[in-house]
């Protein structure tokens, strides 16, 4: 029997060994049985109305997350609204210190601010803390965890466990094999990152905006500082570093932290599309050891989380529309960087609303079950 807590391997299918091309299927990140008893006695959705918040509503009672009872909990103007949960009506709560009484674990997706704010709410409380936001992902007394790669990062939690930016999860899932076999140097990575990254309103404003470009209408952008329908806006976040935004920041910096590895260097340019749901990233990896393609190819099919689709001469790589409301991390283009012996180029997609944030801040809700379930904690006792 796999231990407790152990990622399920990927498996990877040569379909045309001759090309060398694999795709791995069949990604399932943990195992959901070992989930299936109760661990948690009240676990608490924080952000519940949010694009992210409803997926992670919807993973819990999907993959049967350990709880008892699961709370949802949202700003003032979101309180008293229902919604259907394991078959049941369920009325949102307003945000408060007192909520988090009896609260064992909460995870949640808000914007920075309130994330500041709630956070010592439920940690006076005992709760164990899942953020979503980016408030407290640098803070040296916070794991930055992605459960695929760095799972052992739990261990010294004081009560935050922060999940990363959409944008750092999906290359940091891909650069892991890679770092493991031959030690990456320097990454330069260019975003294509689609308009639900900015919640709700990013969705809206593509939609609309569309239709009113279509239709010859003037649009006012709620959301975005320029049109992002029939455009392209080289700028996510703000001016934070010598030129590079702070969303080009926080991937140098989280990744570093995840990987454990200050020496990365990290270029990135990350880049707003017109497209509804998914990002996508071209990345360039220069490694100690060069890696050849049919390695490369190999060691991510072997990586947990990871599919490889990677059959050029048949159209086959990963996009945004293929790969839409699924959980794994998808890899296609793989070649040789004509330019420099040590460099690999592949294309990387993933749903940022589920890997890049729903789903990686559930995946360490589960990794915490699966770590009080072995430790034979009885449900309630605290973190
Ligand atoms: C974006 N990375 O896509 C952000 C969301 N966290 O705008």
């Amino acid at each position: 029997m796999r231990p407790q807590g152990e990622p399920v391997a990927a498996e990877a299918v040569i379909v045309d060994r001759r090309r060398a091309i694999y795709t791995s299927v069949s990604v399932p990140v943990f195992e959901k049985a070992q989930v299936e008893n109760i661990v948690f006695d009240v676990v608490a959705v924080v952000g519940a109305t949010g694009a992210v918040g409803r997926i992670i509503v919807s993973l819990l009672e999907e993959r049967r997350f350990p709880a008892r009872s699961v709370k949802f909990l949202a700003s003032q103007r979101s309180a008293g609204t229902k919604l259907r949960f394991r078959g049941e009506e369920q009325t949102i709560e307003e945000l408060s210190p007192e909520a988090f009484e009896g609260v064992d674990l909460a995870i949640g997706s808000t914007p920075d601010p309130v994330a500041r704010e709630f956070a010592p709410w439920a940690v006076e409380r005992g709760c164990v803390v899942i953020d979503e936001s980016g408030y407290f992902r640098m803070d040296p007394k916070v794991p930055l965890v992605i459960p695929e790669v760095n799972p052992q990062a739990v261990e010294s939690h004081q009560g935050i466990i922060s999940s990363p930016n959409c944008s750092t999860t999906q290359l940091v899932v891909a650069l892991k094999p890679l770092h493991d076999a031959a030690r990456v140097r320097r990454v330069v990575v260019s975003t294509y990152q689609a308009a639900s990254g900015i919640g709700v309103a990013g969705s809206r404003d593509l939609e609309q905006g569309t239709h009113a470009r279509l239709h010859g209408q003037p649009f006012h952008y709620e959301a975005f500082a320029h049109p992002i329908a029939f455009n392209v806006i080289p700028q996510i976040g703000s001016e934070k570093h010598q030129g590079y935004t702070s969303e080009e920041m926080k991937m140098v910096h989280e990744t570093r932290k995840i990987l454990g590895d200050p020496s990365i260097q990290i270029c990135p340019t990350c880049v707003r599309v017109p497209v509804g749901n998914v990002h996508s990233e071209s990345i360039l990896v220069e490694t100690e050891r060069p890696i050849e393609v049919d390695e490369a190819r190999r060691l991510f099919a072997a990586m947990p989380g990871v599919v490889v689709v990677d059959d050029l001469p048949a159209g086959k790589y990963p996009m945004p529309l293929t790969c839409d409301g699924r959980d794994e991390v998808f890899i296609g283009r793989i070649r040789k960087d004509l330019s420099h012996p040590s460099g690999l180029a592949f294309w990387c997609v993933s749903d940022n609303l589920r890997k890049g944030a729903a789903t990686n801040a559930v995946q360490i809700g589960e990794l915490l079950a699966r770590k009080r379930a072995g430790q034979g904690r009885p449900v309630g006792a605290r973190a």
